[in-house]
């Protein structure tokens, strides 16, 4: 039976108010691949600047209250940098959310960082996670988000099952000296910038290794880190089977790690994530799951993309909150496939762009957020603030 549409505006108010997704100070900096780098005149390069970026973003969407930092780009001296943040947060209503270790930059991390042949940058590689810990612990931040770069680029120069051993002793050394209420987040990657064997490379390898290292530690599911055939949400499944899903990057792809814009070539792929989530959470989860942003905003305006993509993840949130679970567990139950699918799918179809205005109209946030954007004036105000200093950068040596 229909819901009424004061039903509906319940469930669209119960949905987009309990929603929250993090934002990534990277997405707001100036990033490229190797082929170059295009500058863009408003782009972030100092911490407040990035502040600023995700107060506007959180002015004009009302779910990002919080920015993931990334240690070595965001506090370059570390604990030293610690104390302006904490101003920051309060000049600009914006909480640190992840703090992200950089595992990736360090010459000494060509043949690996947690799992290098050598236990002197072993160490180093796990001092930088335990001072990120430290930090974290500081800012009053629960999550430790460790992606790790490590792999190899060609058959036999590395022990696999070596790599694994230095690892686990790693994970559990950062485990053991976490805040009660913290959590380590590993985040699994396929390939990429190693091309023949990456150390944690899928959900079972991170389900693993959260397991040795201890009881709080779970796995991060970045949606871009899958081979285009695999089934995230089935992955999703397990990981809220087993209690292990810590948290997500969202971004989208056509190929690989694109890093492209949430819903851009995929959406019905998102959707069909939240529904694991909601069907979970209407089960009472016992834990909760991190939503976050990682992507890089290579060609579009940085706070645009960033604007974009939260209303995109607000929509399918509330596209997936709308489907009618109790009817769908009916058909489910009873094998009545094109009724199951013709209801889930068509929760998909709902256009529920005039719902979410009204939620923002409720909230008292402007009803269409890019427009907003577009009219407030703050991106021509930030280029010329910013515009003269960033000059075009090639890459690739
Ligand atoms: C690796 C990754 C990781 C971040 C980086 C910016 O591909 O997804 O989460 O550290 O992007
Ligand atoms: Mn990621």
């Amino acid at each position: 039976m229909a819901l009424s549409e004061s039903a509906v505006f319940d469930l669209t108010v119960q949905a987009l108010d309990a929603f929250k997704i993090e934002i990534p100070s990277w997405g707001f900096a100036n990033t490229g691949t190797r082929f170059g780098k295009f500058t863009q005149a408003a782009a972030a390069s100092t911490i407040e600047e990035k502040f600023s970026d995700a107060a506007e973003v959180n002015r004009l969407t009302g779910s990002t209250p919080t920015m993931a930092l990334h240690v070595l780009w965001d506090l370059p001296n570390g604990f030293g940098d610690v104390e302006e943040v904490k101003v920051l947060e309060q000049r600009y209503g914006i909480r640190a959310g992840s703090i992200n270790p950089n595992l990736f930059q360090n010459q000494e991390y060509k043949f690996g960082s947690l799992c290098n042949p050598s236990a002197a940058i072993r160490k180093q590689a796990v001092d930088h996670v335990l001072d990120s810990v430290e930090i974290a612990k500081t800012l009053g931040c629960a999550d430790i988000s460790l992606w790790l770069p490590d792999g190899s680029n060609y058959p036999g120069t590395q022990s696999i099952r070596s790599r694994i051993g230095w690892l686990e002793q790693a994970l559990r050394t950062i485990h053991d000296r976490l805040a009660p209420r913290q959590r380590l987040l590993i985040e699994y990657k396929p390939f990429e910038p190693a091309f023949y064997h990456t150390d944690i490379a899928d959900w079972g390898m991170s389900s693993q290794l959260a397991r040795v290292a201890g009881p709080q530690a779970r796995v991060l599911v970045d949606t871009g880190h899958h081979y285009t055939s695999q089934n995230i949400e089935q992955i999703v499944a397990w990981l809220l089977h087993t209690g292990l899903l810590g948290g997500f990057h969202f971004n989208d792809r056509r190929y690989a790690d694109d890093d492209l814009t949430l819903g851009s070539i995929d959406p019905y792929q998102v959707f069909r994530i939240f529904h694991e989530l909601h069907c979970a959470q209407a089960e009472g989860l016992p834990h909760a799951v991190a939503f976050m942003v990682d992507q890089s905003h290579n060609l579009k305006g940085k706070i645009e993309a960033t604007v974009q993509t939260v209303v995109t993840a607000q929509e399918l949130w509330l596209k997936a909150a709308l489907v009618d679970r109790k009817q769908l567990a009916v058909y489910q139950q009873s094998c009545d496939l094109v009724a199951a699918e013709e209801l889930f799918r068509g929760a998909f179809w709902t256009d529920v762009r005039p719902l979410a205005a009204a939620w923002r109209q409720a909230r008292g946030l402007p009803v269409d957020p890019l427009a907003a954007l577009k009219d407030g004036g703050y991106v021509e105000r930030i280029v010329q603030e910013r515009g003269s200093r960033h000059s075009p950068v090639g890459s690739y040596a």
